[in-house]
């Protein structure tokens, strides 16, 4: 493939925070990709841009793509990204990218795997899985609360989420829609001093507990069963590493009756509410740095023989080597997947691939700040990742769930 041109640039994200967007040109046109960001960040993540200033992770982006043109170097495949990467690690040997920046690898890598799909004249998905595609379903962000809304008047958990059990994205998506609507109408009804306040990925976000919150959605997955004759499955995104300390874990509103939970009773805690809620999945119920009692909270729900997923963001930061450490432990049964935890589109699919072997599943995921941009989406049905979490509405979320909904009704 001739390059002809790498350029990158500042854009604002859905949060009008700096973001880069990096475009690639080649005789067969300019392909671009702008990276997301989160807000609650993994201790263990890669750094999204680099410490002396994103202007410093676009100009070395610029420079590795002037490297590339300059000594012809050779891109065709999925796999020459390991030539990219090289002449990165030549400026930045630190583990988390603190010199070059996750974001910046994540786009100039992601703009380079289009171009390449470009020249065998296919799209990313079909370049990525040689035209096999699997299913991808929606976990929808629908209420939530924690560091995604700036307010004191919110539910501890960040997200309550779902995912209607269909065998198509298009027809979850249409459930999530009409659940999204009705949550908003009983919300109000519980709390009639609610403004209509959202969180950055268009949740709804109301004064209420995390007990109020899913007796709502419990009301509403009997509609969901009546209207739909589908299970309208019920997540969490605790993100409970933002509210832990030293051991405690520390509630606004009390649970059980006590505001500070300690370690094994954050576990049972846990355990109680997916028992008695039926909750299908449940992300980051445990600190971040917590393996054990993440081992424990899934062997209490293998015990009780229930079906839910017990999946680390935090704990995994999409690292080789923390599944590896959750494997060999027994913490998870799920993983987010976010390629800018990463920053390494290798790496990344390394830790897809290792989770598929150890029937882990795993879910891709947009971050809290994103942009217009849908490669999570190809990736996700290229790699065979079965579901992406997203929110259900806002132009940034539905950019990927409608490119999902494009290429499963492709023939
Ligand atoms: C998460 C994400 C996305 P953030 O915790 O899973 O919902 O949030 O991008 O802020 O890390
Ligand atoms: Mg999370």
């Amino acid at each position: 493939m001739i390059i002809k041109r790498v350029e990158a640039k500042k854009i604002l994200d859905s949060r009008n925070e700096e973001t880069i967007k990096v475009t690639v040109e080649t005789s067969k046109g300019k392909f671009e990709t702008s990276a997301p960001s989160g807000k609650s960040i993994g201790k263990n993540e890669a750094r999204p841009f680099s410490k002396n200033g994103i202007d410093f992770s676009i100009n070395m982006a610029v420079e590795i793509g002037k490297r590339i043109i300059y000594e012809k170097i050779n891109i065709e495949k999925f796999e020459d990204l390991e030539k990219v990467e090289k002449l990165v690690r030549d400026m930045d040997k630190t583990e988390n990218y603190e010199i070059f920046g996750g974001n910046a690898l994540f786009a100039l890598e992601s703009s380079l795997l289009k171009a390449m799909a470009a020249e065998h004249k296919k799209e990313l998905w079909q370049f990525l899985s040689k035209g096999k595609k699997s299913t991808v379903l929606p976990l929808g962000n629908c209420i939530g609360g924690g560091k995604h809304i700036d307010s004191d008047k919110k539910p501890d958990f960040q997200e309550f989420l779902l995912l209607p059990d269909t065998k198509k994205c298009s027809d979850a998506q249409k459930i999530n829609n009409f659940v999204y609507k009705k949550a908003k109408k009983l919300t109000k009804s519980k709390d009639k001093s609610w403004d209509f306040r959202q969180t950055d990925e268009h949740a709804w976000s109301p004064n209420l507990s995390n007990i109020e919150v899913l007796d709502i959605l419990s009301k509403i997955r009997e509609k969901v069963k009546n209207k739909f004759k589908v299970d309208l499955r019920i997540g969490l995104d605790i993100a409970s590493s933002s509210f832990y300390e030293e051991g405690k874990y520390n509630y606004i509103t009390p649970q059980n009756g006590k505001n500070v939970l300690d370690k094994d009773e954050q576990v049972n805690f846990i355990l109680d509410l997916i028992e008695k809620y039926n909750l299908y999945y449940v992300e980051d119920p445990i600190d971040e740095e917590d393996f054990e009692s993440f081992a424990k909270l899934l062997n209490g729900v293998k015990k009780k023989n229930l079906n839910c997923l017990i999946c680390g963001d935090d704990l995994i930061c999409t690292k080789v080597e923390r599944l590896k450490k959750a494997i060999q432990k027994n913490s998870v049964n799920a993983i987010i997947v976010k390629p800018n935890q990463n920053g390494s589109l290798l790496e990344t699919k390394k830790v897809v691939d290792l989770a598929l072997k150890n029937n882990i599943i795993p879910v891709i995921s947009h971050r809290s700040g994103e942009t217009l941009d849908n490669t999570i989406s190809h990736l996700a049905i290229a790699w065979q990742i079965p579901i992406i979490k997203t929110g259900i509405t806002g132009k940034e979320r539905l950019a990927k769930i409608k490119e999902i909904i494009r290429i499963e009704k492709k023939k």
